[in-house]
């Protein structure tokens, strides 16, 4: 992509005998990715109302038209020209459709009991019993943008944070360093006095040209200061964003919005506080008053229970009146590590890394029948469909590339109120398909059967985890995952019933999580014993989470998204009248609510079953959310997709 251009007349020599507030180590720090150099430039980009561009670029939607994206009888996405008419997730289709009769409303795709593919199926609404949702066309396209941003980038400067389906990170402080020193040579030099301390010379820049970018508006006074290095390096950061999105919305045709700052937490905020197609540049010395006018439960991890907390015990909602209260108040009412964090929050203080590395921890398929199923068969059925759906994500992961595989596969299922887990380990010894899978599914649903008084079934869920890296005993990975067609005929895998468990609905989840170095662990060469790690999910292990916290206030809690990402565990969901008290969703029946309920049930079995190496050691206050055990999840929401534009077949056997 084209360099950036910082300023107006920015790179002329450096003679202004001020210096900067910066210092020559801050500067170096940027080309490292430190967190704490005030000098840090990163951006959040998020795609405009996301599963509804899909839709429009797949079908060629004129962009005036609006237009939704419908799961049943709800609405998951809308489109901006929808959005006039006051359409939103909060609409059911029949309340959309009479504010705007000529509103496209496109149903997702499904994949359908007993059918052998997902599809885009007219009858989709009517079939909640027998569908179930499929994202892998929004998955594809949500891996085609990373891509094409990862591209647009340089290479060996970038560090790019898939956040969810439709958003990401990107720390540029390493790639504006190196076009700093470019533009100015005079930074290269070391500092004259030879020490990192000394202040950078001033730059010379007067007035930087910010072109269409929002500005968070300053104090006159404030304005009116010569721009420093803080301001040059975010108008780059800027440029850089621009130039992403312009290649995003050339090749791909997709709008989206970004925020730029010197940290997630504020860009995040940033890409919000414009929208559709448009950039929003936090300066550092806009960030308190930017966050002046936002509410506090409108901050990254306080749009639930913790900013409900917040408000009620200190009595306001605004950013500006908490920031008056001193930290040992937040202490005594909070608890140290919370208090911390949200002493910083309120200040835009965020040290959290970009983590370009994030992997999934597991992978969960899942379906709540309404009506519950009644036989085995019917359940066989579902897991057909729940071991392909996470074998394509499994490969459309680059599981192959990256040489990971899942180590465990467990089985959730509900009946009257109780769930049953039984779990077991995957042979890393023998091919890996969704046939395996599906073998493997159905030795834990016998296992759960035998037990007996097992139907009506509500809720059942597939998921894996464990994820092990390396090759095992020099094979290459093709001889673990193999191409659907290339696969021969297995026999059933061995499975141990590594745990059993039985709980009250009322009960938070969390499975007992074992170390994450058993994974890692090898086993010497030869051994291939697939049944050697032993999950233990006792149900005495099956702790309450600290429930004080909400998840994430974006979270996008859709009842039949089936993979998500989070570093946190959630708390059990609780429901008033047509409103889930844990994330603030509303619904239309008692069907989606149900459904919904179940989701978070799934998503916590999910989250319990997650390890965090990423975390691991970090003090609270840098992680960028709050302490561990506050309930707080992170947004859910990775996974590739399937063939080009096509559907994943499965081969039922
Ligand atoms: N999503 C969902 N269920 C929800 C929320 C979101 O299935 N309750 C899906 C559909 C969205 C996608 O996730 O298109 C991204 O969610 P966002 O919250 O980013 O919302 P949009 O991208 O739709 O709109 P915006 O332009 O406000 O970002
Ligand atoms: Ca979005």
């Amino acid at each position: 992509m084209s360099s950036p251009s910082p300023s107006s007349g920015a790179s002329s020599p450096l003679r202004d005998a001020r210096r900067s507030r910066f210092t020559y180590r801050q500067l170096a720090q940027m080309a490292t990715y430190s967190t704490s150099t005030p000098l840090r430039v990163v951006a959040h980009i998020d795609l405009d109302a996301f599963y509804a561009q899909c839709e429009m670029i797949r079908l060629g939607v004129p962009e005036d038209k609006p237009l939704a994206v419908q799961q049943w009888q709800g609405l998951i996405a809308v489109n901006y020209p929808a959005r006039k008419w006051e359409i939103g997730r909060h609409c059911n289709i029949t309340e959309a459709k009479k504010l705007c009769p000529e509103l496209i409303a496109q149903h997702v795709a499904t994949w359908r009991e007993g059918d052998d593919k997902w599809a885009y199926r007219d009858d989709a609404a009517a079939n909640i019993a027998t569908d179930k949702v499929s994202l892998d066309p929004y998955r594809l396209q949500s891996r085609k943008i990373l891509a094409l941003i990862k591209e647009s980038l340089p290479k060996d400067l970038q560090k790019v944070e898939k956040a969810s389906i439709d958003e990401v990170f990107l720390d540029l402080s390493a790639h504006i360093h190196s076009e700093l020193l470019r533009r100015f040579p005079e930074l290269s030099n070391p500092p004259p006095s030879g020490d990192a301390a000394e202040s950078l010379p001033f730059p010379s820049a007067a007035a930087l040209d910010w072109r269409d970018d929002n500005l968070v508006v300053l104090e006159e006074d404030q304005e009116a200061l010569d721009p420093d290095w803080d301001d040059i390096v975010i108008l780059m950061g800027s440029e850089i964003v621009r130039g992403v999105r312009a290649q995003i919305r050339g090749k791909l045709g997709y709008t989206c919005s970004a925020g730029i700052a010197s940290n997630k937490l504020v860009s995040k905020l940033g890409s919000a506080f414009k929208k559709p197609n448009a950039q929003t540049v936090v300066r550092s010395r806009a960030v308190l008053p930017f966050l002046t006018a936002i509410k506090v439960t409108k901050m990254r991890n306080l749009g639930g229970k913790l900013g409900d907390q917040v408000v009620s015990t200190f009595g306001t909602e605004s950013v500006k009146e908490l920031r008056d209260i001193p930290l040992d108040q937040f202490k005594a009412r909070l608890g140290e590590e919370t208090a911390v964090w949200l002493y910083n929050t309120i200040r835009g203080i965020d040290h959290s890394e970009i983590n370009s590395r994030t992997q999934i921890k597991s992978m969960l398929s899942a379906k709540s029948f309404r009506p519950s199923i009644k036989t085995p068969e019917q359940a066989i059925k579902w897991l057909r469909i729940f071991a392909g759906d996470i074998y394509s994500r499994l490969v459309e992961e680059g599981i192959l590339e990256y040489k990971r595989w899942p180590r465990t596969i467990n089985l959730h299922h509900r009946h009257a109120g109780q769930t049953r887990s039984k779990s077991s380990s995957i042979s890393s010894g023998k091919a890996l398909d969704e046939q395996a899978l599906f073998t493997l599914a159905k030795e834990l649903l016998h296992q759960i059967i035998a037990e007996g008084d097992v139907w009506p079934c509500a809720n059942l869920s597939l998921s894996v985890g464990g994820f092990e890296e390396g090759v095992k005993n020099n094979m290459g990975i093709g001889a673990f995952f193999k191409k659907r067609d290339e696969t021969p005929p297995l026999r059933p895998f061995d499975t141990v019933p590594e745990s059993s468990t039985t709980e009250q609905q009322s009960k938070k989840p969390r499975l007992d999580k074992p170390s994450i170095h058993r994974f890692f662990h090898k086993r010497p060469a030869g051994d291939q014993d697939p049944l050697n790690v032993k999950e233990s999910l006792n149900a005495d292990q099956l702790q309450p989470n600290g429930a004080s916290f909400p998840q994430l206030d974006q979270e996008k809690n859709n009842p039949e998204i089936s993979s998500h990402e989070t570093t946190e565990t959630g708390n059990s969901a609780h429901f008033t009248g047509l409103s889930c008290l844990r994330c603030k969703a509303s619904f239309a029946d008692d069907m989606s609510f149900q459904s919904h309920q179940d989701w978070h049930f799934a998503k916590d079995i999910q989250d319990g079953e997650r390890v965090k190496p990423t975390f691991a050691g970090q003090p609270a206050a840098s992680r960028g959310h709050p302490p561990k055990g506050s309930g707080l999840a992170s947004k859910r929401g990775r996974g590739g997709s399937k063939l080009e534009q096509g559907q994943s077949k499965l081969t039922f056997g």
